[in-house]
């Protein structure tokens, strides 16, 4: 459903203050006495209508195309309509704002706090003081390391077993092309190191590939889940290893995939169903599915950016008086160049 534009500016009066109250914090703006950044931080909570459940929800930033999707999903769902008042905060890739907003969500004394964690660590303080100001807290899409008794909940994606799915699809590939037993070099473009979404699919890849003795690792680095850093990382690493054999780039997301395919193209690489570099990412954006279509995309392990709607059945299930299950896992498969094609009208990101 369309939101209507009325509503767009209950969003932004709201989610503005709270931001001139972050940015200040932040030390990062114009310089403040000393009065008026108490004044800007502490103001008196905006009086909500009490008929509304308030939920502050800290995001991580613009980092990619599926972040952009699950922010747009949360501001569809948590509406007037469905009976919320939304704060939404930016985290802008850093996590101590990240946090800070989470500290200024239990001085205003919202209802709920949903969490999407730019890392896992560093979130114990801010969860036991939220614990002990009663305010439930959903931590979403990546998790963090503090003690599970601290939030109500984590809804997300198992990150691992899409890392071993993305190795899986390598394996029966190259069987299927008789490939099994060459040395099979591969890069990976890692994203944000202490993400959970990096860690989890690390892992799993790397427990892939560790098990063939023919496949080895020419270099891992991180590119934080951007575009553009997809595209300068991957620039240096062709300088890099101009004398080693790639012939796998996996891509910890689809975005930096998109970048890593400008450099190879500017580096006359070929790359896909026709060319010499075999592409693998994970999110499966509207994009990658093009990209599939064209065979310069192989396969894409898809990640549901589409989670507001269970975080929004957590709040009505712990209004309702109900216990909620501790973790919630979203539904996903894995697409490919050859069944791309089939699936491209359902997509929804
Ligand atoms: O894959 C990436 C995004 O945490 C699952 O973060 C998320 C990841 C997603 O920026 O594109």
């Amino acid at each position: 459903m369309k939101r209507k534009t009325p509503d767009t500016f209950r969003y932004i009066l709201p989610v503005f203050s709270l931001f001139c109250g972050l940015f200040c914090v932040s030390g990062c703006g114009t310089p403040q006495t000393e009065m008026q950044t108490k004044e800007l931080i502490r103001s008196a909570a905006p009086a909500y209508d009490e008929n509304f459940v308030t939920v502050g929800f800290v995001q991580t930033g613009k980092e990619s195309d599926w972040r952009d999707a699950n922010t747009n999903d949360y501001l569809h769902t948590f509406t007037e309509a469905n009976g919320y008042n939304l704060l939404y905060i930016d985290g802008n890739s850093n996590s101590d704002r990240q946090i800070k907003a989470a500290y200024d969500l239990i001085a205003q004394k919202v209802d709920y706090i949903i969490i999407d964690p730019i890392v896992e660590d560093g979130w114990e303080d801010v969860l036991k003081l939220a614990k002990a100001e009663g305010i439930p807290v959903i931590i979403a899409d990546r998790g963090v390391s503090a003690d599970p008794s601290l939030y109500a909940c984590w809804i997300g994606s198992d990150f691992k077993t899409e890392g071993i799915n993305a190795a899986k699809w390598l394996d029966s590939y190259l069987e299927q092309q008789n490939r099994g037993n060459e040395d099979i070099g591969i890069v990976i473009l890692e994203g944000t190191e202490g993400a959970s979404a990096a860690i989890g699919r690390t892992e799993g890849l790397m427990e892939e590939i560790s098990a063939h003795d023919n496949w080895h690792i020419v270099t891992s680095q991180c590119a934080n889940f951007t575009q553009g850093e997809g595209k300068n990382v991957m620039e240096q690493i062709l300088k890099d290893y101009a004398d080693s054999d790639i012939d796998v780039v996996i891509s910890e997301n689809d975005n930096m995939m998109f970048g890593a395919m400008k450099a190879m193209e500017h580096a006359g690489i070929s790359y896909g169903v026709d060319g010499d570099v075999i592409t693998i990412s994970f999110d499966a954006l509207y994009e990658a599915f093009e990209l599939m279509q064209e065979g310069k995309l192989m396969v894409s392990v898809e990640c549901n950016p589409l989670i507001a709607g269970l975080s929004h059945q957590v709040i009505q299930d712990l209004e309702a008086g109900k216990s909620v299950a501790p973790i919630h896992y979203v539904e996903e498969s894995v697409f490919t160049y050859e069944n791309a094609s089939s699936h491209i009208s359902d997509r929804k990101y």
